[in-house]
């Protein structure tokens, strides 16, 4: 009775693990003579129960192992391990790039730009020279910044852009082609103002003052007036800075010989700064047509003081 017993024993064991090949049930027995089974005692059978036993805890153990890995490949997936670049952050000025010193990202001033052969890449700067590239006008200020051997003269710490291409003779501005000037700007800025509205290149805001301009004889000029001066003031501070200038100045000069001293004369308090009055008298508009519009209204700010 009790060989058959030990018998069922042995066959239950090796169900127990429908994983466990052949070959593992063999090393777990490796003493056991199944030839002479019915020799086995008590001992025997105790035996059996400690192998029974070891054989659950390997399975234990496999079972633990699988899902220790089940669970590391969870959480690779729901946490992958991205590589931050830290220099991906951090914004560095024209003219410069970000590079890692000592695991700190910091900027430098750009070592090359590309070397341009086309004239339409050229420059010209406000000191009325011409450089290869506007890559090299920052670099050239920022070696001066920092005072690099590269810099060519202190001054061009202040270097800026005047136009792209070549430096060209500047014809002078005076006359009839000054005084024509603010009706041609006018004239020039509500085209501007109306091509971008076919396009559809407009906010839905400017989109309804450019239509008023269409239908209102009086609001013609002074929308389209109010609509760039907004546009130009990127920083939304409320007046125009000569550096936000630059998007109607720079692609003008070259055509334009007029729109410098236009530009520099609306600025009448000269504190480098246009107001939207200033804007509104040197295009000749009537100061009572002119409503600060802009799209982008600063929120109210509650005025404590009453
Ligand atoms: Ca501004
Ligand atoms: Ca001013």
């Amino acid at each position: 009775m009790r060989s058959i017993w030990l018998l069922l024993c042995l066959g239950l064991l090796a169900l127990s693990s429908q994983v466990r090949a052949e070959e593992d049930v063999e090393n777990l027995l490796p003493d056991i003579d199944l030839d002479n089974i019915e020799d086995f005692d008590e001992n025997d059978e105790e035996f059996l129960q400690l192998l029974e036993q070891k054989a659950k805890n390997q399975d234990l153990e496999r079972e633990n192992e699988l899902a220790q890995k089940l669970a590391d490949v969870q959480h690779n997936i729901l946490n992958p391990v991205v590589e931050i670049d830290p220099c991906e952050t951090m914004h560095c000025g024209a003219g410069r790039i970000c590079q890692m010193n000592k695991d700190k990202p910091e900027c430098i001033c750009i070592p090359e730009c590309p070397e341009e052969s086309e004239q339409r890449r050229h420059v010209c700067t406000n000191k009325n020279e011409t450089w290869p590239s506007d890559c090299a006008v920052y670099q050239q200020r920022c070696w001066c910044d920092i005072k690099a051997p590269g810099c060519l003269n202190p001054e061009n710490a202040h270097l800026h852009i005047d136009y792209y291409g070549a430096c060209h003779e500047s014809r002078v501005c005076d006359g009839e082609d000054l005084k024509d000037f603010p009706r041609r700007m006018r004239d020039w800025l509500f085209n501007v103002m109306r091509d971008l509205a076919e396009r559809d290149e407009l906010t839905e805001h400017y989109m309804q003052m450019e239509l008023e301009a269409e239908t209102n004889n009086t609001r013609r000029w002074a929308n389209a007036a109010v609509w760039k001066w907004c546009d130009l003031d990127g920083d939304t501070d409320r007046s125009v800075s000569r550096h936000e200038l630059f998007p109607i100045r720079a692609p003008l000069v070259s055509l334009e010989h007029c729109i410098a001293p236009f530009l520099e004369s609306c600025d009448s308090n000269n504190d480098h700064r246009i107001t939207l009055v200033e804007w509104g008298a040197c295009l000749e508009l009537d100061a009572d047509d002119l409503n600060e519009r802009c799209d982008d209204v600063q929120k109210a700010v509650p005025h404590l003081l009453g």
